[in-house]
């Protein structure tokens, strides 16, 4: 059973497995190292952080990507990072090891178990969109083709169990499901009345978001903009997207966090077409409110709502071919992207002896992408996420909605072992306390990515919002140091000659991880995130006082 579940792996376009072992997952990790020619097996420190890379990797991937751990103390160590996959739609597998069918019927309570045998399932109903208990090998292949394709066709996170007495089973191999059917009839009605409502605007506005990502569809997406010849935006969950189209781009919508001029133009638009789009807060900057309803379509989770109506079961990639029939032969508008609304990322960061300021850290950052390219960027919660906004276009990814710390170091690894390229992580203090220690791992792992800490000593954002409140102070702990120790090189830097030549000596030296702890002076905080606390307090102020 164990080899058929593999074979589905490899066959469901799986690339690597992030994993740590306990008994009740010993037989099955014992196929995983049989099978590392086909499917590479990374070990990492804790079990947060093989959640948080798997969930990286399967966002560089646009496919699922599997975490596997120990019954009960494992995979309940991994209820956060699964929770923040799916809400972010990243399909991550779950494999977790489990007590054999014939010791859960002994009538003994049995170690890492919770309140009964089933409590972890339950709860990870909760948090994956598709499950399979496999203590029936005769079943298997069928769950197993079932679950994978709910995994990838939601892009939402499954979770698979398996009693480690049921691993050497024999079991029929797994034949995949064909994509679930959908009805034609129904996409073109859609795309009909969508197509009507966006001619008949007078201002009609694209706003792209995470789904188009996470199905592959940036190209098509960046067709139907061309053609349309209308104004697009990205969401912030869907930063970056279209940045390489000639699609008419003005920028990341973020509310009344975002830039004024874009803006008006999403929520003056009178025909609003939000392709892929999380409704969230993070999304809208608490701007929610200000986007008219009744001019908007969006079309997200296997629906569309148009104005106060829904079609059920429009995947979107299929709305998207139904609307690009109808512009087809349609000419992209001579006058294309409208350059001068996209932001100009700073650079030429003055390399002096005053003190840093994120600001400071973004044109660094882009200075040493000019200088020698781009580098695939993971980013945690908290200022860094916010200063990221600022750094010109590379792939990003960073818990933009769901929004938890401790995302950063990991999903860098990820991106390392999905990518076979070197990242960027960009990490706050606080959330490097939570998880920076899987720097550890890169040594066993091949992997050497670039760390920057925003060393603030601070839970800095926390304070924008409570600045009187006094546990936002952190002690300034020497992440330098604590890198050399854990098989990296580091480097303490306070001034911004400093920064300039660490980033510097760290970009050139790929032996192994590099640290960068970046002293900031509390309450230096990045422009967006100013605006963004600026907009939250701003909306939570008593209604006539805004
Ligand atoms: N715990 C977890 C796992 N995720 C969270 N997002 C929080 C708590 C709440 C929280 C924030 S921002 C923040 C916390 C504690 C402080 C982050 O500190 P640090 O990493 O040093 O970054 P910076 O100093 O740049 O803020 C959000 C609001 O939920
Ligand atoms: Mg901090």
């Amino acid at each position: 059973m164990a080899r058929a579940l593999i074979d589905a792996l490899v066959d469901h376009g799986v690339h690597e497995v992030f994993g740590l072992p306990g008994d009740f997952a010993l037989p099955f990790f014992r196929h995983l190292e049989q099978n590392a020619d086909r499917l590479p097996l990374y070990t990492l420190a804790h079990e947060p952080g093989v959640g948080f890379a798997a969930d990286a990797a399967a966002r560089w991937h646009g496919g699922p990507s599997v975490a596997c751990v120990t019954y009960g103390a494992g995979a309940l160590n991994m209820v956060n990072p699964i929770a923040g996959a799916f809400s972010e739609k990243s399909p991550v597998v779950v494999i977790s090891g489990a007590p054999g069918v014939d010791e859960a019927g002994r009538g003994l309570l049995l170690h890492h178990q919770v309140r009964t045998l089933d409590s972890q399932l339950r709860i990870y109903r909760e948090i994956t969109c598709d499950q399979a208990v496999l203590d029936d090998p005769h079943r298997a292949p069928a769950e197993i083709a079932r679950v994978l394709r709910s995994c990838r066709e939601q892009s939402r996170p499954v979770y698979i169990e398996v009693p480690r007495d049921r691993v050497d089973a024999p079991c029929e191999p797994v034949v995949p499901l064909p994509p679930s059917s959908w009805e034609p009839a129904a996409v073109n009605a859609c795309a009909d009345e969508v197509m009507a409502r966006l001619f008949e605007a007078s201002r009609p506005v694209l706003l792209v978001g995470v789904e188009v990502r996470r199905f592959g569809l940036e190209g098509r997406v960046a067709e139907l903009a061309s053609r349309l010849g209308m104004p697009v935006a990205t969401t912030f969950m869907g930063r970056g997207l279209l940045a390489e189209s000639a699609a008419p781009l003005v920028g990341t919508y973020m509310g009344l966090a975002g830039r004024p001029e874009v803006r008006a133009v999403v929520e003056e638009s009178d025909g609003l077409l939000m392709l892929g789009v999380l409704m969230s807060d993070t999304n809208f900057g608490v701007s929610g409110e200000r986007v008219d309803p009744r001019a908007t379509m969006v079309a997200a989770d296997r629906g569309v709502r148009v104005g106060f109506h829904v079609y059920p079961d429009v995947p979107l990639d299929a709305l998207i071919d139904a609307l690009l029939e109808r512009c087809a032969g349609r000419a992209a508008p001579a006058e294309g992207r409208v350059a001068s609304a996209l932001p100009v990322p700073p650079r030429g960061l003055v390399a002096d002896a005053a003190a840093i300021h994120p600001r400071d850290i973004a044109a660094a950052l882009n200075d040493l992408f000019d200088e020698t390219e781009p580098m695939p960027v993971a980013s945690d919660m908290g200022d860094c996420l916010f200063t990221a906004m600022d750094m010109v276009h590379t792939p990003l990814v960073a818990p933009g909605y769901y929004a938890t710390m401790g995302f950063g170091v990991p999903a860098g690894l990820g991106i390392s072992a999905a990518s076979g390229r070197r990242p960027l992580v960009m990490v706050g203090d606080g959330a490097f306390q939570m998880t920076g220690w899987e720097l550890g791992t890169c040594a066993r792992n091949g992997w050497a990515p670039i760390v920057v800490v925003f060393n603030n000593a601070s839970w800095e954002m926390l304070r924008t919002f409570q600045p009187e409140a006094g546990y936002n102070d952190l002690d300034v702990w020497p992440f330098a140091r604590l890198a050399e120790g854990l098989g990296g090189r580091g480097y303490a830097v306070t001034t911004r000659a400093d920064l300039k030549a660490a980033l510097a000596a760290a970009r050139a030296d790929e032996s192994r991880f590099q640290l960068i702890d970046i002293a900031i002076p509390r309450g230096a905080i990045s422009d967006t995130l100013a605006r963004f606390v600026g907009a939250i307090k701003g909306a939570n102020r008593p209604p006539g006082t805004r």
